[in-house]
């Protein structure tokens, strides 16, 4: 229809923009990497944010194809960083459950990969508790493969869904991303603060690193610290930039 047909031309005439939000490593404060965020520069509209245009994607089923972009795309910054002697980074991409309900992704993944001589541990895929549990044997075992291969998976929105731990447990996960509802008032809600250390103690008894979403002060950004929290992002370092600007340089921690 009519949706399709202006997210396959925005693919065809290059109108869409992978930005990155750096991820930190919470015990040194340094950059580790970031997560892709995909943006789309309309002829008309400007600058329109996911939230506009993904569900539409999802919806008709061009998220297959958007995803497709994005991920060659980051693959293709990674190689691009290591041509002019860039340190190596990981980057996160979010995975649509249309993407993970495609068995023959996984190939897809790998074919990118040896195309562009990146190694697979510089590659870490967001999935959603939700997007994981409408076909939760299909996804298991392409996260299993995904895993076997280095690639880091991540539950995204933590603590929204519905996973159980016993969930977590039979799933190949390698980090949780505390969903920012949980972070944004940690200041001032204690039981924020006592579930974010139950989800920390949880997560490293099964070896599993934490990442906290949404950090917006330096307050909280301390407090994950004392919590043995791994790693965080948010808008109190930075929000999603260009390519260009990551590339000009460390965002500061205070
Ligand atoms: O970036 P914000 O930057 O506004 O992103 C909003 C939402 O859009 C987030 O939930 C994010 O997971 C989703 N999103 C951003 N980029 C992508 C993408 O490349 N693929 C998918 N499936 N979702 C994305
Ligand atoms: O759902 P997902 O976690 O993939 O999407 C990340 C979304 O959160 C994006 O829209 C991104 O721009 C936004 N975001 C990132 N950091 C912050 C933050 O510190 N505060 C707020 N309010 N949003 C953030
Ligand atoms: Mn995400
Ligand atoms: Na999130």
């Amino acid at each position: 229809i009519k949706a399709e047909e202006e997210l396959s031309k925005a693919l065809e005439n290059g109108e869409f923009e992978v930005y990155f939000q750096p991820q930190f490593d919470l015990s040194s404060n340094q950059v580790f990497g970031a997560e892709a965020l995909v943006r789309w520069n309309h002829p008309e509209r400007g600058l329109v944010f996911p939230n506009d245009f993904i569900p539409l994607a999802e919806n008709t089923g061009k998220i297959v194809d958007l995803g497709y972009w994005v991920l060659e795309n980051s693959i293709a910054y990674l190689a691009q960083r290591k041509r002019e002697n860039r340190p190596a980074i990981q980057l996160h991409i979010n995975l649509a459950s249309e993407q993970l309900s495609d068995p023959h992704f996984v190939t897809l993944v790998q074919a990118l990969l040896e195309q562009y001589q990146v190694p697979a541990y510089q590659l870490g895929f967001e999935v959603t508790e939700t997007s994981i549990l409408k076909d939760i044997n299909l996804a298991r075992g392409l996260l299993q493969a995904f895993k076997d291969m280095g690639i880091c998976i991540a539950i995204d929105d933590f603590g929204t869904g519905y996973s159980s731990l016993a969930q977590l447990k039979n799933l190949p996960v390698s980090l949780l991303k505390i969903d920012r509802s949980f972070i944004m008032d940690l200041e001032h809600d204690q039981d924020d603060r006592k579930i974010v250390e139950a989800i920390i103690a949880m997560a490293h008894k099964l070896n599993i690193q934490v990442l906290a979403e949404g950090i917006e002060t330096r307050e909280q950004w301390k407090m994950l610290q004392a919590f043995q929290c791994d790693s965080g992002q948010g808008y109190y370092v930075s929000k999603a930039i260009t390519a260009e600007e990551f590339n000009q340089g460390k965002p500061i921690v205070h």
